[in-house]
């Protein structure tokens, strides 16, 4: 029978950093999550939500997923965009939930049961210097993680992207992006000499690591394309695992020139948010992984369709998954890791301790891979009485600039 659509809530929160998450309840009660985080633009998506998208949806029936998620795309005319497909992608999610809780089945089994017995997680190692660095990775390989991603400061340059504050950074909730400390937060950046340091760090690594530990590293759209080519070839002896946003993703075909200077694997796409965006890159193979998330990429429903698309050409997923990704989004991921056929990896960024008592989570990790549970639905439960707690605050991610000091990429 149908499930109807009593009220869709809107929650904002702040346990540490700002979420924005989709409540949905049938008339018989059950109750679906969504994640609706869009990092720095929290409250752009809420009012989308609250008010464009709930009015809508009440008396749908809640079983009928594809056809919301398209009611909700193409009646808003508007097409694509972050905004859009994290508010779509919000509801989608809940609606999955709901189908699962309503099923007593967890929602990987909705979506044609387990293909692996985990999802293989990448970890964060920083370090203001190699040392920072050094001691951040054994803590990293001590708690089991198999994958760890790089990030260290350039010297001369101060502490930019992916470095956490402080030499103490082997503790583990060190690193967040986005900034309460003002709204202009702007760091430093020099290509070229991030570009000379870059290959020495990971010669390093291999050496005091060994060959086995699989290594990513950031580039966080800051390269041109013939910078990024030539990083790609400087790295290769180290045998990354994935080389990320190696350029910025609104021209996808200079990745044509990377592709054919260096074989390190490339990963793209988290700023992107439906498969047309992606079109390029997968048809032409330009890339390796789809950094796609489940939040802020239509949901279940388009990821799933994305990434079907993408193993046609051997292309694998990788999904965002930094702490700006609510405990329900990284349980959706985690529910889709399991299920799909060309899984490539996780990115896991734990989240601070005091996110865990607003969502209660069910997913689990052991030996550097995660399990979504087996709770019916997504497996995550919010605590309104913790939420009420901890008020949103604006935090905005930083800007970078050149020595010179013109704008760049962050
Ligand atoms: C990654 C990222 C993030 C982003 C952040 C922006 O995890 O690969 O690049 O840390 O900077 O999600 O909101
Ligand atoms: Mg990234």
């Amino acid at each position: 029978g149908a499930a109807r659509i009593r009220s869709a809530e809107v929650l904002v929160a702040s346990p540490s950093r700002n979420f924005v998450t989709l409540r949905i309840t049938t008339e018989d009660g059950v109750v679906g999550l969504g994640d609706a985080t869009l990092n720095g633009r929290e409250l752009a998506v809420a009012s989308y939500l609250r008010d464009h998208i709930a009015p809508l949806l009440a008396g749908l029936d809640a079983h009928r997923i594809e056809d919301t998620w398209q009611f909700l795309y193409r009646s808003a005319y508007w097409r694509r965009g972050p905004v859009t497909m994290s508010a779509i992608a919000a509801v989608d999610m809940a609606l999955w939930d709901i189908k699962g809780r309503i099923a007593g089945l967890p929602v990987y089994q909705l979506l044609g049961g387990a293909s692996r017995e985990g999802a293989l997680v990448y970890a964060h190692a920083s370090g203001a210097d190699l040392e920072d660095l050094g001691d951040s990775v054994r803590a990293r390989l001590e708690e089991g993680y198999r994958a760890i991603r790089l990030q260290v400061a350039v010297p001369g340059m101060g502490a930019g992207y992916g470095i956490s504050s402080g030499r103490a950074s082997g503790g583990r909730y060190t690193y967040e992006p986005a900034k309460r400390a003002g709204l202009r937060v702007e760091e430093g950046w020099d290509t070229a000499r991030y570009a000379r340091h870059l290959p020495g760090v990971f010669e390093w690594a291999r050496h005091e690591f060994g060959s086995e530990v699989m290594l990513l590293h950031d580039a966080h759209h800051r390269l041109t394309p013939t910078q990024a080519a030539r990083l790609g070839r400087d790295l290769e002896p180290y045998d990354l695992f994935w080389l990320e946003d190696c350029t910025p993703v609104e021209n996808p075909e200079v990745l044509r020139l990377v592709r054919q200077h260096t074989v390190t694997p490339i990963a793209i796409g988290e700023v992107l948010n439906s498969v047309w965006d992606f079109r390029t890159l997968i048809s032409e193979q330009l890339i390796d992984y789809v950094r796609a998330s489940v939040t802020h990429t239509g949901g279940i429903t388009h990821l799933r369709r994305l990434l079907d698309f993408a193993a046609q050409y051997q292309i694998k997923s990788g999904s965002h998954g930094p702490t700006d990704i609510s405990p329900v989004g990284m349980a959706a991921a985690l529910h889709l890791d399991l299920a799909i056929h060309n899984f490539g990896i996780q990115e896991y960024m734990a989240h601070a301790p005091e996110v865990a008592e607003v969502f209660r989570t069910s997913y689990r990790y052991a030996d550097g891979s995660m399990h979504p549970g087996d709770e019916p639905g997504l497996g995550v439960d919010y605590d309104d009485d913790a939420a009420a707690r901890f008020a949103y605050s604006p935090a905005y991610l930083p800007a970078a600039r050149l020595v010179d000091g013109t704008m760049h990429d962050w």
